[in-house]
């Protein structure tokens, strides 16, 4: 299991974040062994000193960034570097720690301080982080140096998996060629994808908070556990405070259970006048050790709420939630930035979500920025937490390796965001092959196995399997399908999208009498380009193929159809194939962020269902 918590780091009166975003150095080994940096050590000195370097920036991927396409599709170690300044008070005052953490990187990393290991981790999209305090402590220079090597190679016991194939053919490809395959449908950037941090905690501090909450009648109800780390003598105190900082409950001890009086309810966005209510819980440790005394303060934004599934329903606050809502991914912007956070970019996504009318998203295929979560629960954009298990379709990746891994990611992510009210469902993959016979097992053991980290949230995995041969569905809380009538199916051919879906929804439900999301369902479009009568690929037929689902959707979701997630919001990167037309244009909105006739189609219906459903 993995140890620790993962609080984002937050300033308080106990506590100092400071940025190392912004230009790296950097280097991708080509070498022939393509190891060279391990059996040279570059991280034993400064980057330059062992070779050319470039300028890479933070967060950011690298493929993107330079003209040599080399690097686009460099498959292997780069190495990322950059010195930082720690300011002296950090060195002086022993009764604090340092930790240095990295937001995501992808997709293995190695870390080192002042070339000190101090880390490693397997996995992009989660954070990561080292205790460095006694490292830099013993450099009285003050200029740290921070060396990360990424390896974005997929094998299959990563997650996602991948296979490297080599081409052995001396007539047909140069020698040692080898290009990485992989069974999913967006682009394998890489790179250090969110910020790096330097911050400080005291020496005993407050290691990690979970919450879960309720109510009854109109009292709130939040329990709560602090878990602290450096010290056996504390004493903590909570507060919570409400939107107007006014105090509504406080408690003291590590755990107990806050009550709250005429509380405000955690609701969706456009199911009430006032969405994304969060008081603030004022978490206050004071703690002894070593004849020390030492005080942390953290304050974690908490949403009252429940969730709950029935055979029928999905439940926020015992009242049926419909999710009228999209499909994401962290893409945008032709060929810069690539899977790098990005606040322009993340406040329009926002921005383009209320416009639309969509009150949730499934985090597709792979977990994002807790910027966006922590954004999610200010405006009350459900989310459906998707781990990165996507394109788990070769047998051997469902193998005892893969599956202690998957376990492993499991736990990372339920770490990570396990406070977020935001956060209403786990799952824990996209699209695997679940009719291969050891799928039953695995699936069983990864949903069993959040469930035990989470009571509290329902757990799902996203089908495009045939319903009777599904192997773990029987294990799921909520079953989601994925399906594209009309398009992979009888391209062409819209009128026969209202009786397939139909049979889609019966068999589904009749087997396993759980609701049912769409979790995807959409057709590309190249924006600007018309048709009449409607042709694939046209903004007409994307409209018809909308039109056509929302029929079926309008019966169903009387019954126990109880969302609908349109593939995509906006058109995204890929691998290059003959079905790709520079990416996937299946978004309602361009790459850029422009509308598609898709979008104002929509918007329409999902303000008509906001007014029908909440
Ligand atoms: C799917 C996948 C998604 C693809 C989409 C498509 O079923 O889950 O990752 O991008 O279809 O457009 O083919």
């Amino acid at each position: 299991a993995v140890a620790g918590g993962m609080l984002f780091p937050k300033e308080s009166p106990s506590r100092e974040v400071k940025e190392v975003n912004g230009v790296w150095k950097f280097r991708a080994d080509f070498s022939d062994s393509r190891n060279a940096g391990f059996e040279e050590q570059w991280f034993k000195r400064r980057l330059e000193e062992t070779g050319p370097v470039s300028d890479m920036p933070v967060p950011a991927s690298f493929n993107d960034m330079s003209q040599d396409p080399r690097l686009r599709d460099f498959i292997g170690w780069v190495w990322y570097e950059r010195e930082a300044w720690i300011p002296g008070r950090w060195l002086v005052d022993r009764g604090q720690r340092v930790v240095l953490r990295v937001g995501s990187a992808h997709y293995f990393s190695v870390v080192w301080v002042n070339g000190v290991e101090v880390t490693q981790h397997e996995g992009g999209h989660l954070p990561f982080e080292a205790d460095i305090s006694d490292l830099i402590r013993k450099d009285p220079a003050q200029l740290c140096r921070i060396t990360i090597a990424v390896n974005n190679t997929l094998t299959l016991r990563t997650l996602p998996p991948g296979t490297i194939q080599y081409m052995n053919d001396p007539t047909r490809y140069p020698a040692g060629y080898f290009v990485q395959n992989t069974n999913f449908d967006f682009f394998n950037y890489a790179g250090i994808h969110r910020p790096v941090l330097l911050y400080t905690t005291p020496l005993a501090h407050i290691d990690d908070i979970t919450v879960q909450t309720s109510f009854q009648d109109n009292t709130g109800l939040v329990s709560y556990q602090v878990s602290i780390q450096g010290s056996q003598d504390v004493t903590v105190t909570v507060n919570l405070s409400d939107k107007d900082r006014r105090s509504v409950a406080t408690a003291s001890g590590t755990s107990g259970t806050l009550k709250v009086a005429d509380v405000n309810l955690w609701w969706p966005y456009l199911m009430h006048e006032n969405p994304g209510y969060l008081y603030s819980l004022e978490v206050h440790m004071s703690a002894k050790s070593g004849g020390s005394q030492y005080e942390d303060y953290y304050t974690l934004p908490v949403g009252i709420r429940t969730v709950q599934v029935t055979k029928t329903q999905f439940l926020i606050n015992n009242k049926p939630f419909y999710f009228h809502g999209v499909n994401k991914h962290e893409d945008s912007d032709e060929q810069i930035r690539g899977k790098g956070l990005d606040w322009p970019l993340i406040i329009k996504d926002f921005n383009l979500l209320k416009w639309l009318g969509a009150n949730s998203f499934r985090t597709s295929h792979y977990p994002y920025a807790e910027e966006i979560l922590e954004l999610c629960d200010r405006h009350g954009i459900v989310v459906i937490d998707e781990c990165p298990g996507v394109g788990i379709k070769d047998i051997r990746s469902f193998g005892n390796e893969s599956l202690a891994h998957h376990l492993v990611v499991m736990e990372e992510l339920v770490r990570r965001d396990k406070n977020h009210p935001s956060v209403v469902m786990w799952s824990v993959a996209n699209e695997p092959a679940s009719e291969m016979p050891p799928a039953g097992f695995y699936f069983k053991s990864v949903i069993e196995h959040t469930k035990s980290l989470d009571r509290s949230r329902p757990v799902t995995f996203v089908s495009d399997s045939n319903f009777a041969r599904d192997k773990g569905a029987p294990y799921v809380d909520v079953i989601c399908v994925n399906s594209y009538f009309s398009w992979y199916h009888d391209p062409g051919h819209p009128e026969v999208i209202q009786i397939q879906l139909n049979t889609q929804f019966e068999n589904w439900y009749r087997m396993y009498e759980k609701p049912i999301i769409q979790s995807e369902y959409g057709a590309d479009v190249v924006p600007g380009l018309h048709t009449d009568p409607p042709m694939m690929f046209t903004e007409e037929y994307q409209k018809t193929v909308l039109q056509n689902y929302h029929a079926v959707f309008d019966q169903k979701r009387k019954e126990y159809v109880i969302g609908e997630l349109i593939w995509n919001f906006a058109d995204f990167m890929t691998a290059q194939t003959i079905t790709r037309v520079v990416g996937n244009k299946k978004g309602i909105f361009s790459r850029q962020r422009q509308p598609k006739a898709g979008a104002f189609l929509l918007r329409e219906r999902y303000w008509r269902l906001a007014n029908e459903t909440g």
